[in-house]
């Protein structure tokens, strides 16, 4: 190994980080290409039976599992799903809690928001589709002595690997849908999680049925409203999609 290879920073290794780098015109055409790719990806509510190679869904969740984390805690637990009888029970538990959430839990103007998206209290997607993910997060570990350690920016971590988690499903060819039936305890008590364990979201990964539909929405990236951000009279670098 050559001397440049390796550091100690107070007594810790940290190994050199090589990384392929691109001429201007291949970073454009490569982000480019990206977004173009990466905005084609839709949340899917039509769902084909077809099989997919577990090692699939296996490669999913070690990409999701590669996501930054604080203090590279890694505070999550990717459960996949694919035995019929459990997938029917997180349907039926799922749509208890819908129906309620539809008929009174939810206020009118979150209603009113969901009208375009054609979705109520059905989730038949949950027994279609082959596989089931379900992502919990970890706010806290336990070791073998019974001291509980916090974890840290647990909903950030979670988030940042459930953005992995989709793109991943997106370059599988696969689609999904971020499901948050709520509450979603129901899930801990179905797949026996330790009580340290909150369910954060609910996966169905598949292929699209052969004939899927979803709704004619637009993003803020394809609709053509950018601002400049302005920070201390200087163009900053970043462009951010208008709020409003
Ligand atoms: N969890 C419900 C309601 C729902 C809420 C939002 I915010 C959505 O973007 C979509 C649906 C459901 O899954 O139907």
């Amino acid at each position: 190994m050559n001397t440049d290879d390796y550091i100690f920073v107070e007594g810790y290794k940290h190994i050199r980080h090589c990384q392929e780098t691109y001429s201007e015109k291949e970073m454009i055409e490569r982000s480019k290409k990206y977004y173009e790719w990466l905005s084609k990806r839709r949340s899917v509510r039509h769902f084909s039976n077809k099989s997919v190679p577990k090692e699939v869904i296996e490669n999913i969740i070690k990409t999701a599992s590669s996501a930054p984390s604080g203090a590279n805690k890694q505070p999550w637990t990717f459960c996949m799903i694919e035995n019929t009888a459990l997938k029917k029970k997180i349907r039926d538990a799922a749509e208890e809690e819908e129906r309620k959430s539809y008929s009174g839990r939810m206020s009118d103007e979150w209603l009113d928001d969901l009208k375009h998206f054609g979705t109520d209290a059905n989730k038949p997607f949950l027994e279609t589709a082959p596989y089931l993910i379900v992502v919990f997060k970890r706010p806290f570990e336990i070791d073998k002595n019974g001291m509980k350690y916090q974890n840290y920016y647990v909903n950030e971590s979670v988030g940042l690997a459930c953005g992995f988690l989709i793109s991943a499903i997106h370059n599988a060819g696969l689609v999904t849908l971020t499901h948050t039936p709520s509450p979603m305890r129901f899930l801990e008590k179905i797949l026996e999680r330790p009580d340290n364990e909150r369910a954060f979201l609910l996966l169905p990964v598949g292929y699209p049925a052969e004939k899927a539909y979803v709704p004619d929405i637009q993003k803020k990236a394809t609709s053509g409203s950018y601002k400049m951000v302005l920070a201390n009279s200087q163009i900053k670098l970043s462009f951010s999609t208008s709020l409003n």
